[in-house]
């Protein structure tokens, strides 16, 4: 099927050339590339379609001057935003690309040829014709395949990332095959790049749910061979993928307290391995020992916490996170005891009811604290939202 496209009259009569369609696409030393990237591009979308095309680049080779260069003798309006500190990754590369981009559909894709720019218009065709806010290049529903995955190990890896993205927020993903899918369109309306934190390779699924997209489509497609280059996965993207997931479900406030409350749980393990160990076979005084295996607690906690549920808001040095944490361990001890003996005796309160109230404030107020106080939330730039601008499909 040929498809073209034709612009929105309203966004047209206001600015002929304003974009239609921006392609965000990062790069890490994708030099080889660049240039048949360009053309194919340049040959997919329709001349009468204004395209601006992002890229956002942390290179260490010479990528931005082969795109610079190449960009010269393209029809299409290019520009390069390379990063020095490349934060969050490929995701955060992404983020700053949908910020910048001004078109009111934005196509992410990669840069080495495995997401067939020929696709490009038919995405945003689709969305249009769905009224859809996202259109999915996907390989696993019918008509698309994988073949471009590279051996076995990435295959399995895809595989079981997809898997466990759909089981963890089944509800949000029921409607998409591919939520590891780095190709896909998303209409500018429907976003505001100011929520996201990525981290590493998963910006969709960062998308789905932070934006909140319920008005999904899908596209099959071939994830084809790398054209030139090679990938820049590692196994280390899997443990930031599996951060991100924890991340992401932990967003809310209930779901970040019962998480909270989860891994405050899991102290009671290394507190009381530490007791048993320093006063049997070691035989301290339980009471040195207890204050001692506390200690152990607080640091196991503290651990999970950095790295899994606030590693997002780690924005001090970690020895003030860390100092301030066993502060605050440590004084809600101390502040339990007075609350207690004021229960008990003045409220006349059966003492494991009132242990229980002071586990439960203290639990609140550790919370907050850490929430609050500990690791900041630093606000994002908002996006200003760009009127919607359908495209209307022609044949
Ligand atoms: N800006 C930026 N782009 C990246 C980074 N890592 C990968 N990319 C780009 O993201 C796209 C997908 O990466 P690739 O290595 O091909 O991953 P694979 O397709 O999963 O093997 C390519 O265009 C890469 O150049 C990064 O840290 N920063
Ligand atoms: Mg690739």
């Amino acid at each position: 099927m040929t498809t073209s496209l034709t612009g929105e009259q309203a966004l047209r009569a206001q600015d002929p050339d304003a974009p239609l369609i921006s392609l965000v696409i990062p790069t890490f030393n994708e030099a080889g590339n660049i240039p048949e990237l360009l053309t194919r591009l340049a040959s997919s979308v329709p001349e009468d379609v204004p395209c601006e095309v992002i890229f956002v680049d942390d290179s260490t080779d010479d990528t931005p001057r082969v795109i610079t260069e190449t960009a010269r003798h393209s029809r299409l309006t290019v520009s390069v935003r390379h990063r020095d500190k490349p934060e969050g990754g490929l995701g955060g590369a992404v983020a700053v690309g949908l910020r910048e981009a001004t078109a009111p559909w934005i196509v992410v894709m990669d840069a080495d040829l495995q997401h067939p720019p020929s696709l490009v218009p038919q995405l945003v065709a689709a969305g249009q014709r769905a009224g859809a806010d996202l259109v999915v290049a996907s390989r696993y529903t019918a008509g698309g395949g994988h073949a471009g995955l590279d051996g076995g190990f990435r295959v399995l890896a895809s595989g079981l990332t997809t898997w466990l993205a759909k089981l963890t927020f089944w509800r949000q993903l029921r409607r998409v095959s591919d939520p590891m899918s780095g190709f896909f369109a998303v209409r500018s309306a429907a976003l505001d790049a100011s929520v996201l934190r990525p981290l590493g390779y998963k910006i969709l699924l960062e998308l789905i749910v932070r934006c909140r997209l319920r008005r999904v489509t899908e596209v099959p497609y071939q994830f084809q061979d790398r054209f030139a280059g090679e990938s820049k996965a590692s196994l280390a993207e899997g443990w930031r993928f599996l951060r991100h997931l924890v991340t992401l479900r932990c967003s809310g406030a209930r779901a970040s307290m019962l998480a909270f409350g989860l891994i405050g749980l899991s102290g009671f393990v290394p507190n009381l391995a530490t007791l048993w160990l320093l006063s049997k076979p070691l035989g301290m005084n339980y009471l040195l020992a207890e204050v001692l295996a506390n200690q152990v607690a607080i640091i196991w906690n503290f651990l999970l916490l950095d790295f899994l549920l606030f590693h997002h808001r780690r924005h001090s040095h970690w020895s003030g996170r860390f100092g301030k944490f066993l502060v605050l361990a440590n004084s809600d001890l101390v502040a339990r005891i007075p609350l207690l003996g004021l229960l008990v005796a003045h409220a006349h309160m059966n003492v494991l009811v009132a242990t229980a109230i002071t586990l439960i404030a203290a639990f609140g107020a550790r919370f907050v604290v850490t929430d609050r106080f500990i690791y900041l939330a630093r606000p994002g730039r908002r996006k200003g939202t760009v009127p919607d601008a359908p495209i209307a499909e022609v044949q």
